[in-house]
């Protein structure tokens, strides 16, 4: 059986993962309504392993007897000044999200809740990734500039990206 403090704090973290996710999904649509179908892809792939986290938090809960209590998203940004500053703000995101998932582990050690601690790791794993991806990304559009053919190639580049399985 989950611990009522434990069960609070994963439910807040269903609500930051599917906040990320509708974070991407509104960097995804700007970038469609711009024309760069490749980076709308990008983030559309991340949108959707947001989702994925959310639910793996989800069924945590559920399983250990616990309760799932959905929170209210507040509504994304919907416009950045660049590309650069889309991704830029992506991995700032991730560092928040990372920062999120540390305090979790923090409390799972506080509580002896080792089956939170085993699950989280995990998402210790994963954020190492997450940060990478977006640093990788913001790294790509310094490198090939902010317009013209420069643009469009990053744009290609990171179109290439595609859901990942675990
Ligand atoms: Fe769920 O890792 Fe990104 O936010």
């Amino acid at each position: 059986m989950i611990g009522k403090k434990m069960e609070a704090a994963l439910n807040e973290q269903i609500k930051e993962e599917l906040a990320s996710a509708y974070l991407y999904l509104s960097m995804s649509a700007h970038f469609a309504a711009e024309g760069w179908d490749g980076m709308a892809g990008w983030m559309r792939v991340q949108a959707q392993e947001e989702q994925e986290h959310a639910m793996r938090l989800f069924d945590h809960i559920v399983e250990r007897g616990g309760k799932v209590k959905l929170h209210a998203l507040p509504a994304p940004e919907a416009k950045w000044a660049s590309p650069l500053a889309a991704f830029q703000a992506a991995h700032k995101h991730e560092q928040h999200i990372t920062a999120c998932i540390h305090s979790l582990v923090d409390l799972a050690v506080k509580e002896k809740d080792h089956a939170a601690g085993a699950m989280l790791q995990w998402f210790v794993t994963e954020q190492v990734e997450e940060e990478d991806h977006a640093s990788k990304a913001v790294q790509l559009l310094k490198l090939m500039g902010s317009e013209g053919r420069g643009l469009v190639i990053a744009d290609h580049e990171l179109g290439r990206r595609v859901a990942e399985k675990d």
